[in-house]
C-alpha cells in the first residue's frame, strides 16, 4: 500500500500544482513535461495501406530461429494479434514429427488454385474451390489453438520441456513468457455443414484431414467431433488467416491438440476407423515412464498462467499491482480461476473478464500489493467440467512418475498443464519457480 499511496500523494500533488498553471507545463505520471515525450512520427506518406506498429513495440515471437511461440507475456486481453500467433512447423530444427517440417519454406498457396476435397463413405464426393467455400454460412468464433507437446531430455530441453518458457538464457534471446497457446477469432464454414453436402454414408465414424504441404500432415478424427463443432476456417482475426497458419485454408478442432487442426487443407476422408498416422501413433501418445502410452487423447486439459507478473519482467517498486493471466480449456468455458501469492498456501478467486468463451483464452485479474518479500504467485483454474488444474505434484502422481521425470526424460510429453509458479524476488524480478 506504501508505493501506491506514495503514487498517488505525488499524484495529487501534481494535479494541484496544475490547477495554477498553464497548459503546456503538465507533468506526466513519471515527473516529465509531456511536451518532450511527443514526437512528430513519420512523415504521413510513410504509413502503408496495411498498417504496423509503433516503432516503440518490439514484442516478438521466439525464441527465433528455434521457436515461434507466442510472446503471452507481452499479451493484452485476449486476442492473439496475428503476426504474434505461434506457428508450428518451421521445419529443421524444431520440427519434431514429419508433419510439422513444412519440406522447404512456408507454404504459399494460391487461392485460386486451392481446393478442398471431401471424399471417401459419402455419396456424393465433392471438390470445393475457395470461392464455394465462402459461400456457404460463415461462422465466426474465439478459440484457442495450443501445441499439445513438448519434448523431454536434455537437448534443447528449455525450449522443449516447457510450454511456457523461461530459460532462454543458453540462446542468449531476451527473457519473457513465450507460449505454445494462441487465441483467434476464426472465421469459415461449419465443417458439419459442407459433410451434409456430401451426405455421409452410414457407418462412417472417423475422418482423415491432410494438409497440402509436402509433408502433408494427416491425422484421424472422430466424426462427432467434426459435426459437433469443427470449422474450415479461411479468416483469422478478421483478414485471411495468414500464411503461418494455414492460407487459404485451416481446420479448427475446438479444444483440441493443436496438431489436429489441419493447416493448408486439402482433403478429408470420411472413414471408419482411425488411420494411425505418422503423427498420432508415433508423436501424441505420450509414452508414459511403464511403457504405456495414452492414445488419441484430444482434449487440451485446464491450463492458466499469471502474465503479469510473469518470467522477464520486473517489478521497479513496492506496492500495488494488478496480478493478470490467462485461462483455457479443451473441455469447455473456464469457471474460476485462483490465485496465490503465497505459494500454493491459501488461493484468492481472480475476476473473470467478460466474454468468457468456450475453449478461448480467458483473461483473469486479482489485485495485489508487494510488499517487498519474496514471493510465489500462481494461479489454477477449473473449467466447466469441473477438471482443476493440477499441481506439478499432482500432475506427476497421476502419471507415476517422480518430480524430476519432466526434466530427466526424453520421452515426447504432451498435455503438460501443472500450475506454474513464478518467484518474485525481493529484487523485484521474477523467475520460474516449477522446478525449484
Ligand atoms: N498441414 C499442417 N497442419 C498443421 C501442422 C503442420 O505441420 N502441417 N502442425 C500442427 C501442429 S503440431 C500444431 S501445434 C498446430 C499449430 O497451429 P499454429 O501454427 O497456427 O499455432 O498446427 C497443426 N497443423
Ligand atoms: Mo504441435
Amino acid at each position: 500500500v506504501k508505493g501506491c499511496r506514495s503514487g498517488r500523494r505525488r499524484f495529487l500533488k501534481n494535479s494541484a500544482t496544475l490547477a495554477g498553471l498553464a497548459a503546456g507545463a503538465v507533468l506526466s505520471a513519471n515527473g516529465q513535461p509531456l511536451d518532450s515525450q511527443m514526437h512528430a512520427g513519420p512523415p504521413i506518406g510513410d504509413l502503408r495501406a496495411y498498417g504496423r506498429r509503433s516503432r516503440f513495440v518490439t514484442s516478438a515471437r521466439g525464441p527465433l530461429p528455434y521457436a515461434q511461440y507466442t510472446p503471452l507475456g507481452d499479451s493484452m486481453g485476449t486476442i492473439t494479434p496475428n503476426s504474434l500467433f505461434h506457428v508450428n512447423g518451421t521445419g529443421g530444427f524444431h520440427s519434431h514429427s514429419p508433419g510439422e517440417v513444412y519440406g522447404g519454406g512456408l507454404p504459399d498457396f494460391d487461392p485460386r488454385q486451392h481446393r478442398l476435397l471431401i471424399h471417401g463413405m459419402v455419396d456424393h464426393p465433392l471438390i470445393f474451390t475457395m470461392d464455394e467455400l465462402m459461400r456457404f454460412p460463415s461462422v465466426s468464433r474465439f478459440h484457442f489453438i495450443e501445441c499439445s507437446g513438448g519434448q523431454g531430455g536434455t537437448q534443447y530441453a528449455p525450449i522443449r520441456r516447457l510450454n511456457f518458457l523461461n530459460d532462454t538464457n543458453m540462446y542468449n534471446h531476451p527473457h519473457v513468457l513465450y507460449s505454445k497457446s494462441s487465441n483467434a477469432e476464426w472465421t469459415g464454414a461449419l465443417l458439419s455443414v459442407l459433410l451434409n453436402e456430401v451426405r455421409v454414408q452410414k457407418g462412417a465414424s472417423w475422418l482423415v484431414a491432410e494438409g497440402a504441404e509436402p509433408n502433408r500432415l494427416t491425422r484421424s478424427i472422430p466424426l462427432e467431433k467434426a459435426m459437433d463443432d469443427c470449422l474450415v476456417a479461411y479468416g483469422q482475426n478478421g483478414e485471411p488467416i495468414r500464411p503461418e497458419q494455414g492460407y487459404p485454408l485451416r481446420l479448427v478442432v475446438p479444444g483440441w491438440e493443436g496438431d489436429t487442426n489441419i493447416k493448408w487443407l486439402r482433403r478429408i476422408k470420411v472413414v471408419d476407423e482411425p488411420y494411425m498416422t505418422m503423427a498420432e501413433t508415433n508423436i501424441y501418445p505420450s509414452i508414459r515412464p511403464d511403457g504405456k502410452a495414452r492414445w488419441f487423447l484430444f482434449e487440451m486439459p485446464p491450463h492458466s498462467v499469471i502474465t503479469f507478473p510473469s518470467v522477464g519482467q520486473r517489478l521497479p517498486v513496492h506496492g500495488f499491482y494488478e496480478i493478470r493471466g490467462l485461462a483455457w480449456s479443451g473441455g469447455g468455458a473456464i469457471r474460476r480461476v485462483e490465485v496465490s501469492s503465497d505459494g500454493g498456501r491459501t488461493y484468492k478467486d481472480a475476476e473473470l473478464q467478460e466474454p468468457i468463451l468456450r475453449m478461448a483464452h480467458t483473461r483473469f485479474r486479482l489485485p495485489w500489493v508487494w510488499d517487498g518479500a519474496e514471493a510465489v504467485i500462481q494461479s489454477r483454474c477449473t473449467d466447466e467440467k469441473g477438471q482443476v488444474q493440477p499441481s506439478l505434484a499432482e500432475l506427476s502422481k497421476a502419471w507415476g512418475v517422480s518430480l524430476d521425470y519432466w526434466q530427466e526424460t526424453s520421452n515426447y510429453i504432451n498435455h503438460f498443464n501443472p500450475i506454474h509458479p513464478w518467484k518474485v524476488t525481493r529484487e523485484g524480478s521474477v523467475q520460474n519457480a516449477l522446478f525449484a
